[in-house]
């Protein structure tokens, strides 16, 4: 052997290498992003027990679903993209619902799945989990890309972040081929390749006319209203949201999620007086929220006569402009730069709302609270909603740090509007398409990303969705309480069915003993008949900090079908029994 090739020899036994492991996780931690939520397997498990090596927060789940589920409300709470980590074709299958979701409700997150090599791929030849996993998630997500070359993966990574947070938030898919993974290069070079996203989602201001504009149409309102959406909470100027409503005496109501944005106990808070404000005022400012099904697109009987409104909104995607009612004043941008704006131009001369307005929603909502009150008082045995639920109204009064996770029917109808929330994201549920199956994946996001206690309020049928993720939540040993209102179905537990010996479609084990299910994992299980033990429970599990389950025996006839929104559900009126 030459001196030459040896020294050659000696040269590259020195020259340091990463890989496509390595690299992926630098990217990651490089952006700030710490925690991966997920399921391990092939081509994945290494990355997994490597990233955990690297001083990322791996959290293993029983079902990519609810890991993607965490993932997406870990985006929202946090404003960075949520990671759900899966193996090919199935385990992406499962979370590509989650990613959807994040889409739907505007949530920054992504996708990571491992895939099949290519050639195998494109020619169909049938390998272990073969599946075109980019063609199938474009249409479901915000973007979608795949990084095919290690010294592509900082781009890659750098890509995906910034279409996730940038402009309306979304979910965004990145494939990784198995092969990419242990794909060697210099470990210089390496490093040299990896981005760190500069200003992800940058401010976006409302041109000036679009303020005067807004400015006018608002002052010209004699009954105006403000819609608060999650987008207001989602975006994080909470001071500002308070500054604003408190300068202009707007009355305002909160979307599910946005309550809390202000403390629902404002005085300008016409939560309890909705139908009042939404047929009555005559002109509507949307913060954030979408004239969607969940306010009946902006028209119908419940928003009064037809073009008795204006509409004001603010919303960071101009495409959302128009889209079910024509706005009269739209602003696009993003709600800080856009109240900063509003701010700045209203002056101190600012006239506020007439009395006859605000007073009369004053009236109303103490008339509705005063009717309530004894209501959510009630010890009825066996428990009703309202008997239930008035005690966790005390509960979260008292630990207003403590997240509410609420999915179900008529359980998440009504913890909706009985229980106040007093601080921002501190609720968290079905979202945008009002999905069930979202609760224990977004407890335990919630339990992870703030360290606060969890109460998830859960019907029973909701719960049975991702029920098996409780082994998680005491393998983590997260503070979360899961209550689970249990009336032994979806939306009640009373139906028959008349034609023949199996059970009916909507009805499940009678009473089931749920709180078994935590303490099969080492966790706590209590089962609560009155409304004295549930209280009692749920203190207890707050105290301790324990993973508990608090079975609620609720009366099965006490629902309602489909909850508040039985008017979407077409029932047949021919020919059934
Ligand atoms: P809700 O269900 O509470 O009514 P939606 O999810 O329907 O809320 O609407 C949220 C809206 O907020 C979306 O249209 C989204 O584009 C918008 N949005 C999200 N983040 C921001 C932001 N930072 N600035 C402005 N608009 C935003
Ligand atoms: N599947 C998915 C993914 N989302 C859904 N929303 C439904 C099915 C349909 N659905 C509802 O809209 S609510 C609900 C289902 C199955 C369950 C209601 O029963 P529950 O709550 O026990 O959770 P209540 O308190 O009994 O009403
Ligand atoms: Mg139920």
């Amino acid at each position: 052997m030459s001196a030459n090739v040896q020294s050659i020899n000696t040269a590259e036994a020195e020259q340091e290498l990463t890989d496509g492991f390595h690299l992926i996780i630098d990217a990651l931690k490089l952006n700030g992003l710490n925690t991966i939520y997920g399921v391990p397997g092939i081509p994945i498990t290494d990355f997994g027990r490597m990233a955990q090596a690297a001083g990322m927060r791996v959290i293993s789940f029983r079902h990519e679903q609810n890991a993607g589920n965490a993932a997406a409300i870990a985006g929202y709470l946090t404003q960075k993209p949520g990671i759900c980590l899966t193996v090919s074709a199935p385990g992406f299958l499962n979370g590509l619902t989650a990613l959807a979701h994040a889409t739907t409700n505007c949530w920054p997150m992504i996708l990571i799945s491992g895939s099949s090599e290519r050639e195998i791929v494109d020619l169909q030849q049938g390998d272990y989990e073969e599946m075109d996993q980019l063609a199938i998630a474009k249409p479901l997500c915000k973007a979608a890309y795949r990084v095919l070359h290690a010294e592509d993966i900082g781009i890659g990574v750098a890509r995906a972040i910034r279409a996730a947070v940038t402009g309306r938030p979304g979910g965004v898919y990145l494939d990784l081929p198995a092969s990419l993974f242990g794909q060697v290069m210099d470990a210089a070079a390496g490093e040299k390749s990896l981005v760190k996203v500069v200003d992800p989602a940058p401010a976006q201001f409302p041109g000036p006319d679009a303020v005067t504009r807004a400015l006018d149409v608002l002052k010209g309102a004699k009954k105006p209203l403000i819609i608060l959406g999650k987008g207001a909470a989602y975006a994080q100027c909470d001071d500002l949201v308070r500054q604003f409503v408190e300068k202009t005496g707007i009355p305002y109501i909160a979307m599910s999620m946005a309550k809390g944005l202000l403390p629902d106990t404002h005085d300008l808070y016409a939560g309890a007086a909705r139908s009042l404000v939404l047929k009555e005022s005559d002109c509507v400012m949307l913060i954030g929220a979408r004239l969607n099904w969940l306010l009946s697109h902006g028209k119908g009987k419940q928003w009064g006569a037809p073009g008795s409104k204006k509409f004001v909104q603010i919303d960071i995607d101009p495409k959302e402009m128009d889209s079910n009612q024509p706005i009269d004043a739209p602003l696009v941008g993003d709600i800080e730069s856009c109240l900063t704006a509003l701010l700045e131009r209203m002056g101190d001369d600012w006239a506020k709302p007439s009395n006859d307005w605000t007073g009369a929603i004053r009236d109303k909502v103490e008339a509705n609270v005063a009717r309530m009150a004894p209501k959510l008082q009630n010890n009825n045995v066996p428990m009703d909603y309202h008997g239930a639920l008035g005690r966790l109204k005390r509960i979260v009064a008292d630990h207003p740090d403590a997240i509410l996770v609420n999915e179900g029917a008529n359980t998440l109808d009504f913890a909706r509007s009985i229980i106040d929330m007093s601080k921002p994201r501190k609720r968290l549920d079905v979202g945008t398409w009002g999905v069930m199956g979202v609760g224990m994946g977004t407890a335990i996001a919630a339990a992870v990303e703030t360290g606060n206690p969890v109460i998830a309020v859960e019907g029973d049928s909701a719960f049975g969705f991702s029920g098996m993720e409780v082994e998680t939540i005491c393998r983590y040993d997260l503070p979360v309480c899961v209550v689970i209102f249990n009336n032994s179905g979806i939306y009640r537990g009373t139906d028959v069915n008349e034609a023949g010996e199996d059970p009916a479609t909507t009805v499940f084990v009678k009473e089931a003993k749920y709180d078994l299910m935590m303490q099969a994992f080492g966790g706590e299980g209590v089962t609560a008949t009155s409304p004295d033990d549930l209280e009692r429970a749920v203190r207890d599990a707050i105290a301790s900090g324990r993973p508990t389950m608090v079975n609620v025996i609720i009366d099965p006839a006490a629902g309602t079908e489909s909850g508040r929104i039985g008017n979407l559900n077409p029932q047949s009126v021919v020919g059934k029994k």
